[in-house]
């Protein structure tokens, strides 16, 4: 089909992405310059429907906060608490167990698991906890920890990082989620999170646990003070790791919220903004198999817009989120299955409730 671009740079993108040719820098750059949304649209959504068709994924999932206690404290975040501070909570076995026990009639497929870097959990601990969740879920996935936890269960086990895996694969770890990537650079790094792993580590990190046979996401945190170039140096290392690994499942732009942060002056980021990072997350990352919209962050109706911008994946029904929402998220804290399908429906797409690997329920 012959389109005629607003933005004339984006003529050649099309005839690259057409031929099958992997985008460049330059394009990525553009990618997010350009004010011709509905140019840049059509692109992604080009890529997206020659993956997917008109198919729109979603997991019936269940997200569990073991604490919000953590001594990194990243500026970004407003999840994390001190020790001592209100607020602050650990949940033992007993609760993590009861939390999963009030679900139990329902058809979850997944648990998502993470938590803070709280100093007094020990390694036995979370062994317990993927155990006793294996134990009341069996046929569900548990997909837990960041590559930010894992570096610390090695720590706390003493064990090196390919034994920590296996110890906690054991125990009923399956897949591993994206967050703690944040942005891949360093200058951010130290202004924004100095005490969490650097870039260096995370990849290390990644490529380990790829090698270990789980599938991870990755994402990308984006709307603070990082640069146009930045969020593009992050997709291509993310696409050079695909290349060498081919361990990621999906990729899930993170939009910032800043309220009760150190950066509550940021103001939330534009629409134009999010769906720009669903379509250069599309057009960049050419191997990977999903794109997520995340509707905790960019709100249900954007979300079934990104549908059409390069996203195939609505996330999940998540049940009662808590990271994003402690930041001003406005979006529910959870959705039922038919407001996830009625939400793909109406954007014109088909519903495909999906496992952790993507394979249809
Ligand atoms: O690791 C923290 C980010 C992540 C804020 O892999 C914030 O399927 C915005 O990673 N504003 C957690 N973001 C969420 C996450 C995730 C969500 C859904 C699916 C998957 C997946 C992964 O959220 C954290 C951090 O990177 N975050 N604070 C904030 N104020
Ligand atoms: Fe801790 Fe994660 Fe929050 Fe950073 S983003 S302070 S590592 S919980």
């Amino acid at each position: 089909m012959k389109i005629s671009f607003l933005d004339e740079r984006l003529e050649s993108i099309y005839l690259k992405v057409k031929e099958g040719s992997r985008l460049s820098k330059e394009d990525g750059i553009c990618i997010y310059d350009t004010h011709d949304l509905l140019g840049l649209g059509h692109i992604a959504n080009y890529v997206r429907c020659n993956l997917h068709g008109n198919k729109a994924f979603y997991v019936y999932n269940q997200h569990l906060n073991y604490t919000n206690i953590c001594k990194n404290r990243c500026r970004f975040c407003a999840y994390a608490k001190d020790r001592k501070e209100k607020g602050a909570y650990i949940w033992s076995i007993e609760e993590i167990e009861n939390r999963l026990m009030e679900r139990i009639d329902e058809p979850v497929s997944e648990l998502h698991i993470v938590g803070g870097l709280n100093e007094d959990l020990s390694f036995a601990y979370f062994i317990d906890l993927l155990k006793t969740v294996k134990k009341v879920r069996p046929k569900a996935t548990i997909k837990a920890f960041t590559s930010v936890e894992i570096d610390y269960l090695s720590t706390l086990s003493g064990l090196s990082l390919e034994e920590t895996i296996q110890k906690l694969k054991d125990a009923g770890l399956e897949m591993m989620p994206g967050g703690g990537a944040e942005v891949l650079n360093k200058r951010v790094h130290d202004e924004l999170f100095p005490k969490k792993i650097g870039h260096e580590r995370w990849l290390e990190i990644v490529r380990t646990v790829h090698k270990a046979g789980i599938k991870t996401n990755a994402t990308m945190l984006y709307g603070h003070i990082e640069t146009l170039e930045e969020r593009v140096d992050h997709l291509i290392t993310l696409r050079d790791l695909q290349d060498e690994t081919n361990g990621f499942s999906a990729f899930i732009p993170l939009a910032f919220h800043s309220l009760n942060t150190q950066l509550s002056h940021f103001p939330s980021t534009t629409a134009m903004d999010d769906l720009k990072n669903v379509a250069a997350a599309r057009l960049m990352l050419d191997n990977f198999p999903h794109i997520k919209a995340y509707w905790v962050m960019i709100g249900e109706p954007l979300a079934q817009v990104a549908l059409s911008f390069g996203a195939d994946d609505l996330d999940g029904t998540i049940i009662e989120e808590r990271i994003t929402h402690t930041a001003g998220a406005k979006s529910a804290k959870g959705l039922t299955k038919v407001q996830m399908e009625r939400m793909i429906r109406s954007a014109g797409f088909d519903p495909v409730q999906r496992d952790s690997f993507y394979n249809p329920i």
